[in-house]
């Protein structure tokens, strides 16, 4: 049980530094635009996704949760994660401010 215990927290770490969350589909790094709380939609220039085969371009995301989106400002280097919906959409499952 304590070796369980000790080897989800490595995992979480692991998840943590590679800024890719276990349910994450993707991750990318981009540049926020405009930011909608009402909707829960954010615009960012993002870099080329690699893992989706994305060039870089400018768009809406939709974010998991609103909430998602009060730690970050338009203007700002940011990175994301994208989850995938069961509708084959792209959500962002977090976003923080690029290192
Ligand atoms: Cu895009």
């Amino acid at each position: 049980m304590k070796q369980a215990l000790t080897t989800l927290i490595a995992a979480f770490a692991v998840a943590a530094a590679s800024n890719l969350y276990a349910a994450d589909a993707a991750s990318g790094k981009g540049t926020v635009n405009r930011i909608d709380l009402a909707t829960a939609t954010v615009n960012i220039s993002h870099e080329a996704i690699l893992a989706l085969k994305w060039p870089g371009m400018t768009m809406d995301f939709k974010a998991a949760d609103k909430k998602l989106l009060s730690g970050v400002k338009p203007g700002q280097a940011v990175t994301f994660g994208l989850a995938k919906e069961a509708s084959g959409g792209y959500v962002i499952s977090h976003i923080e401010p690029a290192q």
